[in-house]
């Protein structure tokens, strides 16, 4: 496939759009490209810089799903997949590596902000090595799966602790994701909590045309939204519902695909609730299909932030969530939802119950769940802590090449 769709302007101006403000960055953003939450994050991103003036280039093996038509001063480079012959698994990291090196050069690159830390941030560094004159900093953002694969397979850790030593700035996606890190992993690296970010006004849509309309008035809507792996635990969605639907009229709308999927078409087919539920698949816009929900159910084995969430609360949609990982310092207890320890289906059918059986009490969750995401995860305050991050990195980079101690006139690391 084509290189890059779109071409970043060389001075940081684009005659597409807005013009770059005084503070412009070039950046490139690698992430991944499936549907999970750290890809979201960093599409998101990345269109909310370029909106901000700043030029953007996305390094990833596959478009991005969130990034559709390319914006203004944004462009996208994918790297190469194809399998050699002589090479029995292919070196992706390397491909990965030589890819970030050529559009650094290309778009003469400040900052590389890698989402995650294996295999990015590692090749991120090499990246900054091998292009010494670029002076790239290197920003990782942990999403979460990078350290629970520490936890899984220590063998990770060494590459891990590297590459978060070496990146010029670490954040992570919420607090309970920085401690588990220092808890996991010996580091001496300072790691910034920079939290997972909506934009209110995207969520402001109209209904969905992938879900027929509810039987009647009164039927409630019960939504998960994963990739259905293992950790989501989407059996306990499937047994919270069975109990709400034994005492409320309610159906169950299930969106994403994954490893679990068949298993979980079985169980319903055995529990009897076939007619109940919906099978989406994978979409692209989380939005207009929870226009459609009154509760989101996440009842996860852990979850480092917990996006969809968040993306809840900002549909207005109050969440009856596991009470692990970050999660809590999404969804408040008792105010835009419920937090139930894992497992336990009963205590999250019970949350439903308390959210849906008084139409007052709704109404109270879904404002709460509305403005909590819009006061504390809005973009626009979150974007900032970014660009202050970056602009940082960059202001020691300019100071040290202008005090005397560097007389080389290349910034010592
Ligand atoms: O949860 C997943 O399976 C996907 C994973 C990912 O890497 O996309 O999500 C992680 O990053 C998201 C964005 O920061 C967080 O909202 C999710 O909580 C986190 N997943 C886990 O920690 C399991």
């Amino acid at each position: 496939m084509s290189d890059a769709l779109r071409s970043l302007d060389r001075n940081g101006s684009s005659d597409h759009g807005r013009p770059a403000t005084d503070r412009h960055m070039r950046i490139g953003i690698c992430c991944y490209p499936t549907a999970g939450g750290s890809g979201v994050v960093a599409t998101e991103l990345g269109k909310h810089l370029a909106e901000r003036g700043h030029s953007v280039a996305f390094i990833s093996y596959a478009n991005p799903l969130r990034l559709g038509e390319l914006p203004p001063r944004v462009c996208y480079h994918e790297v190469d997949q194809e399998s050699h012959v002589l090479l029995k698994q292919f070196p992706h990291s390397l491909t990965l590596t030589a890819k970030m090196v050529e559009v650094a050069r290309t778009h003469r690159l400040q900052v590389m902000h890698v989402h995650y830390a294996i295999p990015f941030a590692a090749a991120a560094i090499m990246a900054r090595q091998i292009a010494p004159e670029l002076d790239l900093k290197v920003v990782t953002t942990l999403h979460g799966t990078d350290i629970t694969l520490v936890g899984g397979s220590p063998s990770f850790r060494p590459v891990t602790q590297w590459s978060i030593e070496q990146s010029d700035a670490v954040t992570a996606v919420s607090r309970f994701l920085r401690d588990e890190t220092y808890r996991q992993i010996p580091l001496k690296k300072e790691i910034e909590v920079v939290h997972n970010f909506i934009d209110p006004d995207r969520h402001a849509v109209r209904e969905p045309m992938c879900i027929p309309h509810k039987r009647s008035e009164r039927q409630v809507t019960l939504m998960h939204i994963s990739n259905f792996r293992p950790i989501k635990r989407v059996d306990d969605v499937v047994k919270i519902f069975a109990r709400v639907r034994e005492r409320i009229d309610a159906r169950l709308v299930l969106v994403g695909d994954g490893p679990e999927y068949s298993r979980i078409r079985e169980l319903v087919d055995s529990l009897g609730l076939s007619e109940a539920v919906r099978y989406v698949g994978v979409v692209d816009e989380v939005a207009p299909l929870l226009k459609a929900a009154d509760v989101l159910l996440l009842p996860s084995e852990t979850e480092s932030f917990g996006l969809v969430a968040l993306e809840a609360m900002a549909s207005g949609v109050p969440v009856v969530a596991s009470d692990v990982g970050g999660l809590p310092e999404v969804v408040e207890h008792g105010v835009t939802g419920f937090l139930a320890p894992v497992g336990d289906v009963e205590a999250m059918a019970d949350a439903c119950m308390k959210i849906l059986e008084d139409c007052a009490d709704a109404k109270r969750f879904a404002a709460a769940a509305r403005n909590r995401a819009a006061q504390r995860f809005d973009y626009r305050f979150i974007i900032p802590q970014y660009e202050a991050i970056y602009e940082r990195l960059l202001g020691e980079s300019a100071a040290r090449v202008s005090s005397p101690a560097s007389s080389e006139g290349r910034p010592a690391r």
